[in-house]
């Protein structure tokens, strides 16, 4: 039988057989691994089970189809990479208009992460009932201009829950972002029969105090399913070569041909197309500083690997 794991919780996958849920265990070493990932099997992953005969309802799980897509980060601390989800139709990076602060470079790197796992993105700006400033605003506007889709929210109002839940429709869709953005909220305001558990601000950091403690796949009405996720501390982006990552940014796709090398990275070469449209401020300087910090972080994680 195949089916698909709704949740994991201490190597125990909760597996969803057709309408039944299926408690499993991975049976041996039968995932075949492409690399060595902190995580042998994410929410979402199809996946080939064994009923057990002799306990109700618990299974084995026996192999992992190959995946259509996934969102993967680098786990710096166990320095493999973590996949959080698989095979979905729609990742959805929430962000907040304030507690936590609107953090554009977060937004950045997940769009990195999408561009890589190949998922279509969509940008939230959650908590827009807050108010946002000016700076935040353009920072927006300027993701839209390279041809993101941004919808603002707010699960306290209701603003923009239906054209969310429009979007949704027939589709897997990955919530993520920052512990507190809002993202079981937003689900809750979605469907409040789900009662996921929401968590405070702590009013010392302002920020989540990450209330969502794993990766779980639910149904919404029946129409589509929501991947809710914990909050990210700390993104890194996958290792994928640093001269790949320029591929990754929408905007420099058309102009790297014009730089005078075609290797060109953007950094400190000469005649840099990519750079000229920076001067001329056609490219956001925040956004380009993230892709730098993104290249070092790569080009150093790379040189360590080598030590
Ligand atoms: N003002 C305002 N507050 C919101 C909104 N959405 C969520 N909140 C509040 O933000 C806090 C955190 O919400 P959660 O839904 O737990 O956030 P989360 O993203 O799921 O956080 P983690 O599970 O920790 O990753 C709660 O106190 C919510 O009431 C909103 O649109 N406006
Ligand atoms: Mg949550
Ligand atoms: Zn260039």
């Amino acid at each position: 039988m195949t089916g698909q794991v709704l949740y994991g919780i201490n190597n125990i996958y909760t597996v969803e057989v057709e309408d039944r849920e299926l408690e499993c265990r991975i049976k041996g070493k039968v995932l075949n691994q492409r690399k060595n990932s902190y995580n042998p099997l994410a929410v979402g992953d199809f996946v080939s089970v064994q009923e057990d005969e002799y306990s109700q309802n618990q299974g084995w799980i026996t192999g992992r189809n190959r995946r259509s897509n996934c969102f993967e980060r680098w786990n710096k601390k166990k320095k493999s990479p973590q996949i959080i989800a698989a095979n979905v139709d729609l990742f959805i990076i929430i962000s907040s208009a304030g507690s936590p602060p609107f953090r554009p470079r977060f937004v950045d790197r997940m769009l990195v992460c999408a561009e890589i796992g190949g998922i279509q993105p969509l940008i939230i700006l959650n908590k827009y009932d807050l108010g946002l400033d000016e700076q935040a605003e353009k920072r927006l506007e300027y993701f839209k201009q390279i041809g993101y889709e941004v919808l603002y929210c707010s699960a306290l109002s209701g603003l923009g829950i239906e054209k969310l839940s429009g979007g949704m429709d027939g589709k897997t869709v990955l919530f993520a972002g920052q512990s507190g953005v809002g993202k079981s909220s937003l689900l809750n305001r979605l469907d409040p029969s789900l009662n996921l558990k929401v968590g405070e601000i702590s009013a010392k950091y302002d920020r989540g105090v990450h209330t969502t403690n794993y990766a779980i796949m639910v149904s919404v009405k029946n129409s589509y399913r929501v991947i809710d996720t914990p909050g990210i501390r700390e993104l890194y982006i996958p290792s994928i070569e640093p001269g790949d990552l320029r591929f990754f940014f929408k905007e420099f796709i058309t102009l790297q041909k014009e730089c005078a090398y075609q290797s060109c990275v953007h950094i400190s070469e000469p005649d840099c197309a990519v750079k000229k449209a920076l001067e001329q401020a056609k490219i956001n300087g925040d956004r380009y500083k993230a892709y730098v910090d993104m290249y070092d972080d790569l080009t150093q994680r790379q040189k360590n690997a080598y030590e």
